[in-house]
């Protein structure tokens, strides 16, 4: 079992009878996903699953697991997602799978985040892993140029074709090589204030538990 589909398992722990879930997405919450499908099948789980990428939502109706949108539902009492990075003070960085908007909607009305991890995405300060920024397609030449002025050093998002990534939302992404993120929150809010920006990867004070894969085994941090 690798560690990925350790903490998958782990978190799948969690979600009882009768929870609204949230499905995250990547390849580690593709083995939370998978797991819930499991207990559904042969534990006869009764949950509704909201998922926040269309790649989610597939899994999870071919796996037999009820699926509602965020709208479809009144709270959601427990999100399980992936993450790119996670500093030593529970910021994140998410969005490399490009859902970064959906889970970020999803886990803004969730009752408890949770987010798992193998050891690799753990660092000090966040920043190494370039910081994905959505933005609406009119405009966007404007919002890159202005963050090639600031020094963000942006690149937009490009698919394995070499074409322009469309998100599930029809959105492009433009992500940032900061290296180093040394003020998240004033960053956080200087993203906020820019038309045509519709989200972008920092998730700050959003996270309850993170379950992290190590070699020995799982660490569940409160
Ligand atoms: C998703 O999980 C994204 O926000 C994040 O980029 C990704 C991490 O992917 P993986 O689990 O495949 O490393 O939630």
């Amino acid at each position: 079992m690798n560690l990925k589909q350790m903490v998958g398992i782990e978190a799948a722990s969690y979600v009882k009878d009768d929870m609204i879930v949230g499905l995250g997405t990547g390849s580690t919450a593709y083995y939370f996903i998978e797991e819930l499908g499991r207990r559904v099948q042969e534990e006869e789980l009764h949950i509704q699953g909201v998922p926040t990428s269309f790649a989610s939502r597939k899994q999870a109706k071919a796996l037999g697991i009820p699926v509602k949108t965020i709208d479809e539902v009144s709270y959601v009492d427990l999100v399980v997602d992936g993450a790119d990075e996670i500093s030593a003070d529970f910021q994140g960085i998410k969005g490399g799978g490009a859902a970064l908007l959906f889970e970020k909607i999803v886990a803004s009305y969730a009752k408890q985040v949770i987010w798992i991890v193998d050891q690799s995405k753990l660092v000090t300060k966040l920043g190494r892993f370039p910081l994905p920024v959505e933005v609406v397609p009119y405009g966007e030449k404007q919002l890159f140029q202005l963050f090639e002025e600031k020094g963000y050093r942006p690149s937009f998002r490009l698919t394995a074709d070499g074409e322009l990534l469309v998100t599930d939302c029809q959105h492009h992404i433009i992500d940032l090589h900061l290296d180093v993120i040394e003020q998240p929150h004033a960053l956080d809010e200087e993203l906020n204030q820019l038309v045509g920006v519709v989200e972008h990867g920092l998730f700050l004070e959003m996270v309850q538990t993170v379950i992290i894969g190590q070699e020995d085994g799982v660490k569940t941090i409160v």
